[in-house]
């Protein structure tokens, strides 16, 4: 049977550091989901639509990433629910540092108990370590370069959508 894995995130854009966790989860499972999910805890700058598109691109545009990696969004219940449909019996997630691994800690447990579904953390390359959505949303609101941090279609999105 497949061993299919889901990566969950708000990809609000999608980052080199998620890429990164993206490609070597391909190099582990048959299958990845990449699942753009709405965080209630975090103001969003793009629609979901929108994450999508990005992610999409940044996955043809990258010439080292596996063929068995798709993209969904999930905005009707439980993340778990998502697994049960497709039948993947793992996530994962990208850890920088203590921080991630505290905050996602009660939710691995949640996860499991709810539905039985295992949760593996994915250290990238330190090199994207200090690199988040957030930071990138306030860089390029702020006028700056964020082109050393996201997906050369990401950086060409915020490049074009620059406020006036
Ligand atoms: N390098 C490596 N990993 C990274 C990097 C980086 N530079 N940046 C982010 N990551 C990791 C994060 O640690 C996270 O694991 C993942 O990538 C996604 O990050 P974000 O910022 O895009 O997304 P978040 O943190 O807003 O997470 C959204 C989730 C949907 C994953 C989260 O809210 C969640 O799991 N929700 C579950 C909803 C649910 O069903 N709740 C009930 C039971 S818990």
């Amino acid at each position: 049977m497949s061993k299919i894995a889901v990566v969950p995130g708000s990809f609000d854009p999608v980052t080199l550091g998620h890429l990164d966790v993206i490609r070597r989860t391909a190099g582990v499972f048959d299958q990845v989901h990449v699942l753009v999910v709405h965080n209630p805890g975090k103001d969003a700058m793009l629609p979901i639509a929108e994450r999508v598109g990005l992610i999409q691109k940044s996955l043809q545009e990258d010439p080292e990433m596996p063929g068995n990696v798709l993209v969904a969004s999930w905005s009707v219940g439980l993340l778990v629910d998502y697994c049960t449909e497709v039948g993947a019996s793992v996530l994962v997630k990208g850890i920088r540092s203590q921080i991630d691994v505290a905050y996602e800690t009660p939710m691995v447990l949640m996860n499991r108990s709810l539905a039985n579904v295992e949760t593996m953390f994915m250290l990238p390359d330190p090199a994207h370590a200090h690199v988040s959505s957030t930071l990138v949303r306030q860089v390029a609101s702020l006028g700056g370069d964020v082109s050393p941090y996201v997906p050369s279609a990401v950086a060409r999105f915020l490049d074009r959508n620059r406020p006036a």
